[in-house]
């Protein structure tokens, strides 16, 4: 088994060069204008608009992904109702809900690609539902015109956390989708949130939500919070995305690297969002933001974890692993999604990140598939 000399981490933040950051400080430092909606932050508005093709009139920049996902469920009026949603997911999706006063009301996952299924969805959808909250996890697409025609069938918003799918052209669908700009996502601003919504209304709102509420210097409308994105994440986020086409091949070699080491092996399902009926959704292209592989059971998959770390200094994770309704808070619903809760205990995600080399992912996957030959469960089918 390859024994890496340095750890390899599941993921890496992709750096700009430094002497270009530094030159952006440069102008921060001239300006002396650190945040509150500065002219960094504009202008990251503007670049992400166009490069997501929408207008500037339906984005709006965060701190953080959580906060992006709060505040804009609750200028969607979500509070106090009923959102079916997956538990298939970090815990900041069903959290960001609780913390309006909303309620979720989990409904299990495509067994395919893990993303929340329509169908299971539309059986959870009670009179009190006023959204369905599907997650495009790992970046793979979800049954997008399936929800369409819940959301027109029932009048309930679709509201997606696509805080792993920047990059991956599914913008256009539903009523509000939320990326996170955290360090562990593909593309970066040091932390950060984006929202991008169909509504141009939510812009003026969300734009008061984020800075407490307050309307000039004598009036407070609502009860709103900090959560306003600053001039050295703005600056970060700009200079990520110079680099975005070079971040997008490298993840595809790296996928590909994996997928042709486990083709045709039985008792490894990868992930390949290619190949889902979903990825026929308008504007999709995969994003590779994370390579998810299933094994046979909970005992393989933690002697995987256990091997690669111990003998390999290669740290997986077990995204998402254990699943929501395991958590205190979601303890309610435990048991009710049984697709989830057997992903949950099989799934893996691999090292991907813009600078691992298509050779190390592929000295990765022998590992993996030594360790599962060193316990004889090669021809175990899956
Ligand atoms: N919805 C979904 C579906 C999400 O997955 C997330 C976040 C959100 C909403 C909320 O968005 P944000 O509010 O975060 O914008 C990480 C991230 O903290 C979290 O952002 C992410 N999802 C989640 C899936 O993963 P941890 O606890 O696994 O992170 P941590 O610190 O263990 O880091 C993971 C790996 O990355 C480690 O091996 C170390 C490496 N790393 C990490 C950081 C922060 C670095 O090498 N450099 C770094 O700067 O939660």
């Amino acid at each position: 088994m390859k024994r890496f000399d340095e750890p390899i981490l599941v993921t890496r933040p992709y750096l700009p060069d430094l002497e270009t950051f530094k030159a952006g400080c440069e102008e921060i430092w001239r300006n002396r204008w650190l945040t509150n909606n500065g002219p960094m932050l504009k202008r990251f508005e503007g670049r992400l608009a166009e490069s997501l093709g929408v207008p500037e009139s339906n984005i709006s920049l965060f701190v953080n992904g959580t906060l992006a996902l709060e505040l804009g469920f609750y200028a969607l009026g979500l509070s106090g109702a009923e959102v079916v949603t997956t538990p298939f997911t970090f815990v900041a999706t069903s959290h960001a809900l609780k913390r309006i006063g909303a309620t979720p009301v989990f409904a299990d996952v495509d067994p395919e690609t893990l993303c929340l299924s329509p169908e299971a969805a539309e059986k959870a959808i009670t009179p009190r539902t006023k959204a369905i909250v599907p997650v495009h996890v790992y970046g793979h697409p979800c049954d997008v015109d399936g929800f369409a025609r819940l959301g027109e069938k029932y009048g309930v918003k679709i509201v997606y956390d696509a805080a792993h799918a920047f990059g991956a052209g599914l913008q256009s669908h539903g009523d509000m989708s939320m990326y996170s700009f955290h360090p562990t996502k593909l593309f970066h601003s040091c932390e950060g949130g984006l929202l991008v919504f169909r509504d141009e209304s939510l812009r003026e709102r969300l734009a008061e939500l984020r800075n407490f509420a307050i309307k000039g210097e004598l009036s407070c409308v609502d009860v709103g919070t900090n959560a306003k994105m600053n001039e050295l994440q703005a600056l970060m986020g700009l200079e990520c995305l110079k680099a975005m086409p070079g971040i997008l091949a490298s993840r595809a070699e790296i996928h590909a690297a994996y997928r042709e080491a486990f083709a045709g092996r039985a008792d490894v399902k990868f992930l390949d969002p290619r190949s889902f009926p979903s990825s026929g959704a308008a504007g999709f292209s995969p994003n590779y933001a994370y390579c998810p592989v299933l094994f046979k059971d909970l005992e393989t998959r933690e002697r995987v974890y256990a091997e690669l770390k111990e003998k390999c200094n290669v740290f997986t994770r077990r995204y998402f692993y254990p699943l929501l309704t395991d958590f205190a808070p979601y303890e309610y619903a435990k048991g009710s999604c049984p697709v989830a809760e057997d992903a949950a205990r099989r799934v893996l995600t691999l090292p991907t990140y813009y600078g691992l080399s298509a050779a190390d992912a592929k000295a990765i996957a022998e590992n993996v598939l030594e360790v599962l030959d060193s316990h004889g469960v090669r021809h175990e089918t899956i």
